[in-house]
């Protein structure tokens, strides 16, 4: 006869326990898994902690795979060895990044199965390859019992106690899963939560915590996270999972399952729970292969995770058998390497480079390295901040990265006491050289360097006195977006310059009468058939002096926004040059304008109305200025996308006059549509004294704006009633709460912020959980691990400049 025990505890806390534990598990899946949340937080912790006191309160019932056993274990001495009832194969690479990498593979497959070029292409399965460490979870009965780590594929560490800490993980799998369970993938760290545990690194060292440092890259903080003897460190480093194979199964005679494919094995392992990349796809032959690389490889970056190549496997798993192994490396599949993007090399220097606008870039000077598939001598390190952060110094081993066609980038320092398997430093810590300082004079002129305040960025004050800045002035005009000067490289600017024919860009226009046939671009070492070395000058030869001043012949009837951008005022990109010339019709008007006028211009705010009016009132531009208009073409009148109305309300919103809001400022705009209406009233003596009417006709009557609307009356601008414009943002930027943090390349920080504004938000300068979105360039801190903490959405510069140019504010 059944005998109750008395000391279980009651059934309904035993029911209520598998409840909760059901549920968590479901709900952790949708989060963890699928990226599809189903439970607010709040109420997910609620049943955690219920299921918490129940088990604290009835210890008996706690079991392994309870939720609650992800983290809590004690701290270990040491990882206990595993041997695995399978061995964990390791994978044959194919480093040439060419398609011969997947084409001699699957050549090879086909010589083994005996194939002939009759015979149809060999069915694969494509994976990424993920850059992380290999893993092993064993489940007996659905529970997961081990976790194991390589190690020589024979003998692995145990972990599992880190490794329940990973939410992507299930603890438990469906009644439907084999009764034996050993699966084999990637254990790694996403890029987002690398960087947000980094941050916290930085703090902690700046606070002063002994024994902290931060990570080279997301695998080496992975490894360090997993190999943690202290389950509780080991739960605060975020970690992912993707399964892509199998260890030891119950057979299929016992009851375990078949599969004819290893895509269909995967399909299997995502229905009992674990995350499959959704990158893995099927492909026939080596052309598909090879197209699979390139797809991967374009994605590469954008991917929130770091991968190194791609894997093929042969599909069928009965061929697989058939192939069999090579020593521990199986024949029917191969890992085909991307090329590395990141390398280590040396500081040789650090320079100082001076832009077009003056701004000051510290670039360091690498020993030539093959990283991104090209060879790497500089890497930028944004700013005087960003250098001293990285606190690469002369003489450093550092890690350089160049993803994609970005700029290269120096990660960060491989300091003495780092990781070992990160290289050998040159130079020990105490040899290292001095800390980087900006120069506070320019390095090409002299000119005193300022920062601005609340700007990251030094800049020279030297201006067009600067030789830097003028070539690179020079070039933008020649450049194919502006001018369009065919035939005038950098080398031909900065020589021409250099010989005094190029001061102004209004030089390019007297070039036509400069003895340029046979003059000397530059000296080159000359080897003669008898091994006999000496100099050749490089002379323009004939036909290209006369393709350089036909371009600049044929530049003389350029659209005005052409012009105007190839002025190269900072702030001014081609949408902005477009909106200028659509308004001011002419490079005369554009010169007189007053700020109240440039306000009126769509998407223009202060900080380039600003940058314009300081253009336009340097006697030197003015110079420059009335040069170029003798050398251009009269431009015949634009009668297209000429703006030919403003809004009166948009007008009375530059105000700002106190304690008149957008309701007042309507209610002005039906009765008087226009400003001269309200001017005229005004004369008349029929406003009110004190009303807001008069307050606006005081402002409107003051000298500035009497210019200003005198030159939308000579641009024959009329005024329209619209009361849409004022409140007419519908991007998805309107209305939102926005934080940019870090170095922005495209654009200054303040026109970033000008733009948000002309989209309709607000930008401010803490993260709080008001914050809607951060833009977050490189060298972010303690604002980006903020937005992390408070889950607000993080973009980069690209994204931003995307949705800004979606939101209609921005397209340069
Ligand atoms: N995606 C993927 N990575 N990876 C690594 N699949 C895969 N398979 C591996 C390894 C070491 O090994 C099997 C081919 C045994």
């Amino acid at each position: 006869m059944h005998t109750p025990d008395l000391f279980a505890p009651p059934l309904d806390h035993a029911k209520r326990v598998a409840e909760l534990r059901q549920a968590l598990h479901h709900h952790a899946h949708l989060y963890h898994v699928l990226d599809a949340p189903s439970l607010p937080d709040a109420e997910y912790d609620r049943l955690f902690k219920e299921l918490q006191a129940l088990e604290a309160a009835h210890p008996e019932l706690i079991t392994p795979d309870s939720p609650t056993q992800r983290v809590g274990g004690r701290p270990l001495d040491k990882f206990a060895p595993v041997r695995h009832a399978m061995p964990m194969l390791s994978i044959r690479t194919e480093t040439d990044t060419t398609p011969a990498g997947a084409e001699n593979f699957d050549a090879r497959i086909r010589r083994e199965l005996g194939l002939t070029d009759t015979d149809p292409p060999v069915p694969y399965v494509a994976e990424p390859k993920f850059d992380g460490l290999a893993m092993s979870l064993r489940y007996e009965h659905g529970v997961l019992v081990q976790a194991a780590t390589r190690g020589d594929g024979e003998t692995g560490e145990e972990v599992t106690q880190n490794i329940r800490t990973i939410g992507q993980i299930p603890l438990r799998l469906p009644d439907a899963a084999p009764a034996v369970l050993e699966v084999r993938g990637e254990v790694y760290m996403r890029r987002d939560d690398f960087e947000t545990l980094n941050e916290r690194q930085r703090q902690k060292i700046a606070a002063g915590v002994k024994g902290e440092k931060t990570f080279v890259n997301p695998r080496n903080a992975a490894a360090g996270a997993v190999r943690q003897l202290d389950p509780a460190i080991a739960a605060q480093r975020p970690l992912s999972f993707f399964a892509y194979g199998l260890g030891e199964v119950t057979p299929a005679e016992s009851g375990g399952p078949t599969f004819a494919t290893h895509f269909e094995m995967l399909q299997n392992l995502k229905s009992w729970g674990f995350p499959v990349s959704e990158l893995v796809k099927q492909g026939q032959g080596a052309s598909e292969l090879v197209a699979y690389y390139n797809a991967i490889g374009t994605q590469r970056d954008s991917l929130g995770f770091d991968i190194d190549g791609v894997v093929y496997k042969v599909d069928s798993l009965a061929l697989q058998r058939q192939l069999g192994f090579v020593t521990r490396e199986p024949r029917w599949a191969v890992a085909h390497k991307f090329p590395a993007q990141e390398m280590l090399t040396t500081v040789l220097a650090i320079d100082v480079q001076v832009g077009r606008t003056g701004k000051l870039t510290p670039v360091a000077k690498l020993a030539p390295v093959f990283v991104g598939g090209v060879t790497v001598t500089n890497a930028t390190l944004h700013n005087e901040d960003e250098a001293r952060r990285k606190d690469v110094r002369v003489g450093d081993t550092v890690i350089v990265r160049r993803a994609g066609d970005v700029i290269p980038e120096v990660v960060s320092v491989v300091l003495p006491s780092d990781d070992a398997s990160c290289g050998s430093p040159t130079i020990a810590a105490s040899e290292r050289g001095a800390m980087f300082t900006m120069p506070k004079t320019c390095p090409v002129c002299g000119s005193a360097a300022v920062r601005e305040e609340g700007e990251a960025d030094y800049r020279c004050t030297g201006g067009l006195f600067c030789s830097a800045q003028r070539t690179q002035a020079l070039a933008h005009f020649a450049s194919r977006q502006a001018m369009d000067l065919d035939g005038f490289g950098d080398e031909y600017i900065e020589r021409f310059a250099q010989f005094g024919w190029l001061t102004t860009v209004a030089d390019f226009y007297q070039l036509k009468d400069k003895p340029l046939v046979g003059f000397v671009i530059r000296e080159e070492p000359f080897t003669y058939k008898d091994g006999d070395t000496k100099t050749k000058l490089v002379r323009v030869q004939e036909d290209l002096a006369a393709k350089l001043v036909a371009s600049v012949e044929e530049s003389r009837t350029r659209p005005l926004r052409r012009v105007i951008f190839g002025l190269g005022i900072r702030h001014v990109g081609e949408a902005t040059a477009k909106d200028l010339a659509r308004f001011f019709g002419s490079l005369t008007e554009l010169a007189q304008a007053t700020a109240e006028v440039l306000l009126l211009i769509d998407n223009l705010g202060e900080v380039t109305a600003k940058s314009l009016l300081s253009f336009f009132s340097q006697e030197h531009n003015k110079e420059v200025l009335s040069d170029l208009l003798r050398e251009l073409s009269p431009l015949p009148p634009m009668q297209t996308e000429r703006v030919v109305s403003l809004s009166f309300l948009k007008l009375l919103s530059t105000l700002a006059i106190k304690k008149v809001g957008t309701k007042s400022q309507k209610l002005v705009v039906e009765a008087f549509p226009t400003p001269h209406a309200l001017l005229e009233a005004g004369k008349r003596n029929t406003l009110q004294s004190g009303s807001v009417e008069s307050r606006i006709f005081e402002v409107l009557s003051s000298e500035n704006w009497q210019k200003a609307l005198a030159q939308t009356d000579r641009l024959g601008i009329s005024w329209s009633d619209d009361s849409e414009v004022v409140d007419g943002h519908s991007s998805l930027l309107a209305g939102k709460t926005i934080v940019i943090t870090g170095t922005l390349d495209k654009v200054s920080r303040d026109r970033a912020k000008e733009l948000a504004e002309l989209a309709g938000a607000k930008t401010a300068g803490s993260v709080s959980r008001k914050t809607d979105l951060v833009v977050a360039g490189p060298g972010a801190g303690s604002k980006l691990a903020d937005a992390q903490k408070f889950g607000i959405e993080v973009i980069d510069e690209a994204e931003y400049l995307k949705r800004l140019s979606s939101a209609g504010v921005f397209n340069d």
